[in-house]
């Protein structure tokens, strides 16, 4: 069936496109978490964004009234797996910034137990980037950080903070969690920009 398509490929003849480099596709879910997993119950959980010009904070029930999106991506983890065609729903970071105003350029996504990863903001909107709730129709777990995760597909997973509580904007891109211990500080998978 792909006999043509196979020998103008050469080696890589049944990779799958959507395989950055260095990518190998699975089928299960492994979980990678630098602590152990914190649960948060929806009623005590916030999210908030934080620029120089103040705070927003939104409860659960005010998160649930936004708008929100289905998302189907493929995700990539430094570790070397990928899968494809995952499907979330979740807010987008657009929503979330819609009568926000920052001069600054990038962002902290904070963690509930600590977690830190830093992102610029322009790779957060335009339909790069959710705050995630459901996973496969089904609320988040918790080991995948459930209640509620940053997700951005475009970027290495470690980018993607389970059990997100907020975005912080800053003017300089200060590394976060991995990135201080070795991870690239911009993390493109088909750039493999894995460590430095
Ligand atoms: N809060 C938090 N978020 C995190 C991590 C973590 O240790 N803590 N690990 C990161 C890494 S390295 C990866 S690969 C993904 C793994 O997500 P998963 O466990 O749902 O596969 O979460 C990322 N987000
Ligand atoms: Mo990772």
């Amino acid at each position: 069936m792909s006999f043509i398509t196979r020998g103008f490929s050469g080696r890589s003849h049944d990779r799958d496109p959507r395989l950055p480099p260095g990518q190998t596709e699975v089928s299960d879910w492994p979980v990678l978490s630098a602590g152990p997993t914190p649960r948060v119950d929806t009623e005590e959980w916030e999210f908030s964004i934080r620029t120089e010009n103040g705070a927003h904070t939104w409860t659960w029930d005010q998160f649930m009234a936004l708008k929100i999106d289905d998302v189907s991506t493929d995700i990539h983890c430094v570790t070397h797996w990928s899968k494809l065609g995952t499907s979330w729903r979740g807010v987008s970071i657009d929503t979330l910034f819609e009568g926000i105003e920052t001069s600054h350029d990038f962002v902290m996504a904070h963690s509930y137990g600590g977690y830190t990863t830093n992102v610029p903001l322009d790779e957060l909107l335009n339909g790069q980037a959710w705050i995630a709730f459901e996973f496969d129709g089904e609320p988040l777990e918790a080991e995948h950080g459930g209640p509620a995760r940053l997700i951005v597909p475009h970027l290495y997973f470690w980018k993607s903070a389970k059990w997100v509580r907020g975005l912080v904007t800053m003017p300089n891109d200060d590394p976060g969690f991995w990135e201080q211990s070795g991870y690239h500080i911009h993390g493109d998978p088909w750039k493999e920009e894995r460590y430095w």
